[in-house]
């Protein structure tokens, strides 16, 4: 029996031991549907503390209850260790490490390359090794398959080597990693074969594709998509502004369309580890073949420029009430990167929270779902949101539209009130004077518009 049929008899009878490299809001989901399936898994991480934590049965990720973890510990279906060498012991590796840009915005293979040596200085006959980090195409085949392959193991013959996007929605109430379509792209058909294998043991649907190529393409082609569609319908909010037009009531009205029309809806500017990033890793990989993708530069360029647009419509607003930026208090509400989580990478609010604090504010912050950050190696802390804090405020800018937060009692107590992201569309008329992410008017309560 050659190594494939080996594999797959190990993965169809559950006796196959599965690796997870990187214990995040990828991995960590990850490994809990193998050990739920039935594998015994391997987690692997470089931090200690994450493995310590996680063998005690806690989670350190919102979609995976500690319960959960605390359970296949226990049933001794998940080890996370941070010792590189349990790796050995694994039939099939999946790795889901962090690929984030460099400061001059090129790919950061760091993490990659060091899982990669990881496994070669482990990876034995028969064993699958499948990549999820987005990256740009050809990471697998160019820098994976030479690093193991360099161990005189064949890809395709002797080891396995797929790559199959992540497609982790943090947060997401409805899409979770089993439910999710999993797109499974491979050196080799047999690659392929195993690697749908693997996943179709745990995830209910898998999209297979010819090459691991495609499967890299896919991803970055998912969320340039969202990058680009975000940038139209931010631009289209500056249109709307110089038009003197609610730039919500024409995307709500585009969004009656029943076909050939998706909704994207404009903000202060794009944040998370996926949306802003992903699309310059494409752009990399064809600016070293001479091509341009002037779509992706430009959806950046726009993106990049909202927190400076919301800026200048505070400075604006601040200006209608005789007042500078300069020694002006504002609130802050909302500073993770999207709604009803706690994650706060490459969010927009710092960009505007820096913006104004340049122009001489002084700026807090509320945010339910993040207490306190590290900034510049000291801690910040929100503050609550009180009566006080919103009469005290020159201007209260909503940044992020957390679900919980009361936006009634903002508009009630608050002067002035800056919304990027069209909350207060559905408050009743209060005490607040509301400025809309585009001009509807800067001083006129939307009530009364309707009249004119
Ligand atoms: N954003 C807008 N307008 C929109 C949508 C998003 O301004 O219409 C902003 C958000 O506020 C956020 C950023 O863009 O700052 C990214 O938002 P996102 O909804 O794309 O959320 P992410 O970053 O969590 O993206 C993830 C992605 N998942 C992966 O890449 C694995 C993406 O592919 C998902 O489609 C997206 O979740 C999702 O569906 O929400």
């Amino acid at each position: 029996m050659g190594m494939k049929e080996q594999l797959l008899t190990r993965i169809n009878d559950r006796s196959a031991v599965i690796g997870v490299v990187g214990l995040g809001y990828v991995g960590l989901p990850l490994a809990m549907e193998f050990a739920k399936a039935g594998f015994k898994v391997i987690g692997y991480d470089i931090s200690t503390r994450t493995c310590d934590s996680l063998m005690k049965g806690q989670s350190h990720i919102q979609d995976v209850p500690s319960a959960e973890v605390a359970e296949q510990v226990k049933a001794g279906r998940f080890v996370a260790t941070d010792q590189e060498g349990r790796l050995k012991e694994c039939d099939a590796i999946s790795i889901a490490v962090p690929t984030p840009l460099s400061k001059t915005r090129d790919p950061d293979m760091s993490f990659v390359q060091a899982a990669t040596e990881a496994i070669a200085r482990n990876c034995h006959p028969g064993m699958l090794v499948v990549l999820e980090s987005t990256t740009y195409p050809g990471t697998t085949r160019e820098v994976m398959q030479p690093r193991i392959e360099a161990q005189g193991l064949k890809v395709g013959r002797d080891v396995f080597l797929a790559f199959s996007p992540e497609r982790v929605d943090p947060g997401n109430p409805k899409w979770h990693t089993k439910n999710t379509p999993k797109v499974v792209g491979g050196v080799t058909p047999e690659c392929v074969e195993v690697a749908s294998a693997l996943y179709g043991s745990c995830i209910d649907t898998i999209v297979p594709v010819s090459s691991a190529e495609a499967a890299e393409l896919v991803k970055l082609l998912e969320n340039t998509f969202r990058a680009v569609n975000i940038g139209l319908v931010n631009e289209m909010a500056i249109v709307c502004d110089k038009l003197g037009v609610n730039v919500w009531e024409v995307i709500d009205a585009a969004a009656t369309k029943p076909f050939g029309y998706m909704k994207f809806t404009p903000g202060p500017g794009i944040g998370g580890h996926c949306i802003p990033l992903d699309p310059h890793y494409l752009a990399w990989k064809m600016r070293m073949l001479n091509y341009k993708t002037r779509f992706i530069d430009l959806a950046s360029e726009i993106n990049s420029e909202m927190p400076e647009y919301v800026v200048r419509k505070v400075a604006r607003a601040l200006n209608t009430d005789r007042k500078a930026v300069n020694g002006s208090h504002i609130l802050i509400l909302g500073i993770a990167y999207k709604k009803d989580i706690d994650d706060m990478r490459e969010s927009p609010a710092f960009d505007v929270m820096r913006l104004l604090e340049e122009r001489g504010a002084i700026v807090d912050y509320h945010d339910p779902y993040v207490p306190r950050f590290q900034e510049h190696g000291h801690s910040r802390a929100g503050v609550p949101l009180t009566k006080e804090a919103l009469e005290h405020a020159d201007a209260v800018v909503i940044v992020t539209d957390h679900t919980n937060v009361d936006y009634q009692f903002v508009v009630d107590h608050a002067g002035l009130v800056v919304d990027t992201r069209n909350t207060t569309g559905k408050t009743k008329q209060s005490k607040a004077r509301i400025v809309p992410l585009s001009k509807l008017s800067e001083g006129i309560p939307e009530g009364e518009l309707a009249h004119l």
